[in-house]
């Protein structure tokens, strides 16, 4: 029998590791950032006053909206896009609702929507900062504006929180901001010829056109990342006609087009520069775009643009932007670990960009970057209790170090409760509770499972597929495949690079040796039932960094699976730098159901530790060896570090060489 085109009609996770996190999502996050976003939470940032994201007392954004919307009176409060965390604490209430229904949480969802729709204005103007404080100057300072991209996170939420409830009003918010920005972006003659500071509305446009199928979002889309590079006068003769000393951030004034990634069109630009979250949204909208309207040369943008970041400036953890100096990406291969920015949002978005690059085109490599940050970079962004989060996520933190050092101030070694800058703690809630999205890509007939994380999901044409395992923490994987109408389809599967050495793919009981392509096993399914099962090298291996990294020569990071380890001071005496494992070093694994929300550790004796000198020895000395000791040494995952007393973390440990 012939399918007719596949879909996805519903996921539910089973997997007890991210079904603890969604769980923590609805009852836990939720209604915090909630209370947070009403000023009914205390505010506590942790660690450090220069810590990035810095100290605020309050959120103020409802109130912000409660008072462009007429309903209370008082002055705007926070940032010119602090909108924007109501429309992510939205975008995610609206994905927990499809696994957590609950109505006090839709009604609170739709009153925020009754708010929004209030608080816009009848040409669909939205951006609280420019309605209450400044409405002539809407639209003229885009630079440093964020109005495009606040309204870009409506649009998203907007859509999202129609799809999961099917509120219309949310749609039609989002029509009409999309309206709003046709009519006045472009270049006819009244409209003005130019391009938002911070990327978003470029992806954002792209998911209105998916879902009403009007074509004007699309092309405005398009336009957005065509026309980014092409005058690279335009945001200093906007600051210019808007007045000197009128800056909503004095500093963006001075960074350049570089920095704004509007240096050059995208189609010329060979790598990823200046703030690293505006390029990777941009690149989201990019490969979105490329992939819609069927552009080569946008496609190829796109594919330059991914490569040069995953293959030269992207940590073991996913991590991605290593300056703390505009937040930004900074040249090709260099990667310190103590200084690194990593913001969470930047995380967030490499996994939207992934999942945009596999729409495009099946291939195991774009599934190994959304695992690497669902399990290590993106998710270390938040604590195990849901309600704490880190804006920066380094790989190697040093309490003493980030107080004594002002360099390394940003480099907080606790998780604050909420930052003045908050827009990092709603996007990984978003992520975690829509992560049911990026375990299947569906194109045409094939059926790729990219995302082992345990689930059932229901396609149309009466399939349904239900994986089974306990992945991360176990490489053991069975998918059953009901086919009750006996359609014809493929079944594919990733095999993860940390794995391709070593796998086994077994369908019905038999072994199956077939070459891959870009890391893809293919299967022909016509049966009304097939079982695959799937076989992941899960023994410690240790990571080694292209020797053009200045800062990882002579270290090793550790992997199990897809989860990248790290040293804490609380299991290990400190300094951590003392460390030095043996070169055959191996490593005990045991899951720990009480350590961590229940995690699994990884020890090993192969390990020495230098000793420590006394304050009272020489700082220097002339040709003297150091002494070690025999030591243990106790790994933890990357994404649970700082949940327990604060320390010392560091993800590279020095490897002895061979004769040591
Ligand atoms: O500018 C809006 C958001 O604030 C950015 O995406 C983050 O990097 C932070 O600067
Ligand atoms: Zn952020």
């Amino acid at each position: 029998m012939k399918t007719k085109q596949l879909a996805i009609e519903k996921t539910t996770i089973t997997a007890r590791f991210w079904k603890r996190y969604r769980d923590l999502m609805a009852h836990e996050s939720i209604p915090y950032q909630w209370d947070m976003i009403n000023d009914n939470q205390q505010v506590d940032v942790v660690n450090s006053p220069f810590a990035a994201g810095g100290v605020a007392d309050k959120s103020h954004a409802i109130a912000n909206l409660k008072i462009a919307a007429g309903q209370m009176e008082g002055d705007f409060f926070g940032m010119d896009f602090q909108d924007t965390d109501v429309y992510k604490w939205l975008e995610s209430a609206a994905y927990v609702l499809t696994y957590a229904p609950d109505e006090n949480l839709q009604q609170q969802a739709d009153s925020v929507v009754d708010l929004i729709a209030a608080a816009q204005e009848d040409d669909g103007y939205l951006a609280t900062m420019f309605q209450i404080e400044m409405p002539e100057r809407k639209f003229k300072r885009l630079q440093q504006s964020h109005e495009l991209y606040s309204m870009g996170h409506y649009i998203e939420a907007g859509v999202a929180y129609y799809e999961a409830t099917g509120n219309v009003k949310a749609l039609e918010i989002a029509k009409k901001m999309g309206d709003c920005l046709d009519v006045h972006f472009g270049t006819d003659a009244n409209q003005i010829p130019g391009i938002p500071g911070h990327p978003e509305i470029e992806l954002a446009l792209a998911r209105l056109y998916e879902v009403t199928h009007s074509q004007k979002y699309l092309d405005l889309a398009q336009y957005f990342i065509e026309q980014r590079g092409r005058d690279t006068t335009f945001f200093d003769r906007q600051n210019e006609a808007d007045g000197v000393d009128r800056d909503f951030f004095p500093d963006m004034k001075t960074l350049g087009n570089r920095y704004y990634f509007a240096d050059q069109p995208v189609t010329e630009q060979r790598d990823a520069h200046g703030h690293a979250v505006r390029v990777l949204y941009f690149c989201v909208g990019l490969a979105h775009v490329a992939r819609l309207t069927h552009n080569p040369k946008l496609a190829e943008a796109a594919n330059r643009l991914w490569h040069d970041i995953v293959t030269k400036q992207m940590y073991v953890t996913g991590n991605v932007g290593q300056s703390v100096h505009g937040e930004a990406f900074t040249y090709d291969y260099d990667l310190p670990n103590d200084t690194n920015y990593g913001e969470t949002c930047a995380s967030v978005a490499m996994v939207f960009f992934a999942k945009q690059m596999m729409a495009s085109a099946l291939k195991g490599e774009y599934g190994d970057i959304i695992e690497k940050e669902l399990f290590n970079g993106a998710l270390s962004g938040i604590a195990l209790d849901g309600k704490h989060y880190f804006y920066v996520n380094p790989l190697e933190a040093d309490p003493s170090a980030s107080r004594g050092n002002h360099g390394k101030a940003h480099i907080a070694t606790q998780r604050s409760s909420w930052f003045n800058c908050a827009c990092c703690p709603a996007n990984i809630t978003r992520l975690i509770a829509s992560v049911d999205k990026y375990l299947y890509e569906v194109d045409q007939d094939v059926i790729l499972a990219d995302q082992y994380i345990a689930n059932t999901t229901q396609f149309n044409n009466g399939i349904q597929i239900k994986l089974a395992g306990d992945y991360p923490w176990s490489g053991d994987l069975q998918y059953t495949i009901t086919n009750p109408n006996e359609a014809s389809f493929k079944f594919a599967v990733r095999i993860p690079n940390w794995s391709l050495q070593h796998y086994q793919v077994v369908v019905n009981g038999e072994l199956i040796e077939q070459p891959l392509q870009d890391q893809i096993l293919t299967l022909p399914i016509t049966a009304a039932q097939t079982v695959v099962e799937l076989h992941f090298d899960m023994h410690p291996l240790l990571v080694t960094t292209n020797s053009r990294v200045k800062d990882n020569i002579g270290k090793v990071a550790v992997q199990r699976g897809p989860i990248v380890y790290c040293a804490e001071g609380i299991d290990n005496p400190e300094p951590l730098w003392l460390y030095e494992l043996l070169p055959d070093a191996t490593f005990s694994y045991q899951y720990k159901p009480q350590l961590l929300a229940g995690t699994g550790v990884l020890e090993t004796d192969d390990v020495h530790r230098i000793r420590e000198e006394a304050t009272t020895t020489a700082l220097y000395a002339f040709d003297t060896d150091k002494q070690v000791e025999q030591a243990h040494l106790t790994l933890v995952p990357y994404y649970a570090w700082a949940n327990r007393a604060e320390g010392s973390m560091s993800v590279w440990i020095r490897k002895a060489s061979a004769g040591e």
